[in-house]
């Protein structure tokens, strides 16, 4: 259960966790490039234990093999692409189109992560991607298939499909050389994401991670400081309040509940760094101290990156 220590105000944004939908763990990657697709299924179907996982894999992701699952069956359906595609200098025609993994017992209560593997080919920088899933329990089903439409946010859908976002590969090789790694602490896993760039003069630049609960107790992400260069850093939510994008700090910070996955990402849960003292340019890192209330503190550093498209939208009142 949530401790005393989660605010009224705090639950309150807990419908804009990501968790509660199913998602991508990494929602960025390198166009013509590897990636791992971790899909991470928060719950079943109206309380029902999720039987069978199913991903459709998108056109444009080549020789993709799937993670085999401890008590699940794996089926994998092969079929044509739609296109021809080059794989090491070799045309690539057919291959993995879903990935089933069946015959496993995911209660409601547990969350698990089904991983596939696979090389984007052929589809663009600022791409889009859908992993579409569903999930078959007994008697009932949830499928995450929807797509939102050029100019309308994703989190207005009730069921959208988990989406990768396809970036240059050069913002990938400072990525590299940036070397930011996830850290630990505690039952904390905290996977870096990025901070977009920011334009001479822009008042503030969003900064994004995933930050893992893997312990049997609530903490809460309640500050983050010791950043050189900028005036202070907070926490905020976004949400639609009928169909304008509203921005909203939350004072008390982020909650993250045990065993879940919390996304800090475009368009959702974010730290604000306000009032940059020079512009965050592609390629630099910048270096933050985390504060949690029970986990204590940890420094961890993220890449700024230089993302196009999906831009988010600091309408602050
Ligand atoms: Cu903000």
């Amino acid at each position: 259960m949530f401790k005393t220590i989660v605010s009224v105000a705090a639950f309150a944004a807990i419908p804009a966790i990501a968790s509660a939908h199913v998602t991508l763990v990494q929602g960025e990657a390198p166009a013509d490039s590897y990636y791992l697709a971790q899909l991470q299924i928060p719950h079943g179907c109206d309380g029902k234990a999720t039987r069978e996982v199913r991903v459709t894999l998108p056109e444009g992701f080549i020789s993709a093999k799937p993670m085999p699952k401890a008590g699940w069956t794996l089926e994998i359906v092969k079929g044509k692409y739609k296109s021809e595609y080059k794989d090491h200098g070799k045309p690539v025609s057919e291959g993995p189109l879903e990935i089933r993994w069946k015959g496993g017992d995911l209660p409601d209560d547990y969350f698990d992560i089904f991983a596939v593997r696979g090389k984007f080919a052929g589809l663009a920088e600022g791409a889009v991607v859908p992993f579409a899933v569903t999930q078959l329990c007994d008697g009932a089903e949830a499928v995450w298939n929807q797509i939102a439409a050029p100019g309308q946010d994703a989190h207005d859908l009730p069921n959208p499909a988990p989406t990768v976002t396809l970036i240059a590969a050069k913002e990938m090789h400072h990525h590299h050389d940036a070397a930011p790694e996830a850290v630990k602490l505690g039952a904390l896993d905290i996977t870096p994401g990025f901070i977009k760039a920011t334009a001479p003069g822009q008042p503030v630049a969003g900064g994004f991670l995933t930050i893992a609960n893997q312990g049997s107790e609530d903490d809460q992400l309640v500050a983050v400081e010791g950043v050189d260069g900028v005036d202070h850093v907070e926490l905020h939510t976004m949400s639609m309040e009928g169909d304008v994008m509203k921005m909203r700090k939350l004072p008390d910070g982020i909650p993250l509940p045990a065993g879940q996955t919390v996304e800090l990402k475009p368009g959702g849960l974010h730290m604000m760094l306000m009032g940059p003292k020079h512009p965050l340019k592609a390629g630099d890192v910048v270096e933050m101290t985390l504060v949690f209330a029970k986990a204590g503190k940890v420094v961890v550093k993220l890449p700024v990156m230089d993302i196009k498209g999906g831009a988010m939208k600091h309408k602050h009142k």
